[in-house]
């Protein structure tokens, strides 16, 4: 069983975990607490993945599979142009809020963030037609765009952003959505 944790939801997803391995279902617990607190997770669950899962998570199944699984995964950062679009469809409906992802990374290492540690300072951009095409696929009609910053900070990511925008609105999505931005967003009026 797979299993994610902010590190303000670690301890329970210790306990989640601790229920899991009594049964005898290997636990193998990812993301940012994970990422950051390798060895404190190993102690409580079977095995750690750190960074970025689409590298890795194959590679985990098939050890499953093979009765060989490892203790401890790595799957770097990923080129956000070979992520696939998420299984929008596997998710229950009823939420308030979908979400989408369309950027990873930050440089400008603030410091109180773990991004740019975290994620890379390499702002990573996924194709404007995969957003656009995932978009039509979240159930909700409003959206919680998970990037930390949508529109980047040089003068090509703010173009990207716009270029993203005008598509969106292009497709007619139906969408209201939320997404977090650096301040520079208001020295552009176009972009506001
Ligand atoms: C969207 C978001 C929110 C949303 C949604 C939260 C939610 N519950 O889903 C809202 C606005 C509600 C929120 C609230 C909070 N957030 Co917040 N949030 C984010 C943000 C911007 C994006 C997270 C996200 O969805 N990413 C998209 C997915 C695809 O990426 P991911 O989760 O990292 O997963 C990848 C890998 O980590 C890995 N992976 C993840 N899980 C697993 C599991 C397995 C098994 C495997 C193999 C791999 C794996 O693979 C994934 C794909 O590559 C991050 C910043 C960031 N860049 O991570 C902060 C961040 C996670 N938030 C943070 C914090 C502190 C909070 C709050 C505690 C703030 C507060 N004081 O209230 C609350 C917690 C609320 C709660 N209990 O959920 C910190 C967490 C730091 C930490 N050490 O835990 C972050 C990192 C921001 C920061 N830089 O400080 N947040
Ligand atoms: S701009 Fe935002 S995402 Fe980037 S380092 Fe600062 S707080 Fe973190």
């Amino acid at each position: 069983m797979g299993i994610t944790a902010f590190t303000s939801q670690a301890n329970r997803a210790y306990e989640v975990a601790a229920r899991f391995r009594h049964l005898g279902v290997p636990v193998v617990m990812g993301g940012i607490h994970a990422t950051t607190c390798a060895d404190e997770v190993m102690e409580r669950v079977y095995a750690v993945v750190t960074g970025e899962a689409e590298a890795v998570w194959r590679q985990v199944l098939a050890d499953v599979g093979h009765g060989d699984l490892q203790r401890r995964y790595d799957g770097g950062r990923a080129e956000l142009n070979e992520v696939p679009p998420a299984r929008h469809d596997l998710l229950p409906t009823g939420y308030f809020f979908g979400a989408i992802q369309t950027t990873r990374g930050c440089p400008l290492s603030c410091s109180f963030c773990s991004v740019t540690a975290v994620n890379g300072p390499r702002y990573r951009q996924r194709p404007i037609a995969d957003v656009v095409r995932e978009f039509r696929l979240v159930h909700e009609r409003a959206v919680l765009v998970v990037d930390d910053n949508l529109i980047g900070t040089r003068a090509e990511q703010v173009a990207r952003a716009k270029e993203l925008f005008r598509a969106m609105a292009e497709a007619d999505l139906r969408k209201r959505w939320i997404a977090q931005v650096t301040i520079n967003f208001a020295d552009d009026e176009e972009l506001m």
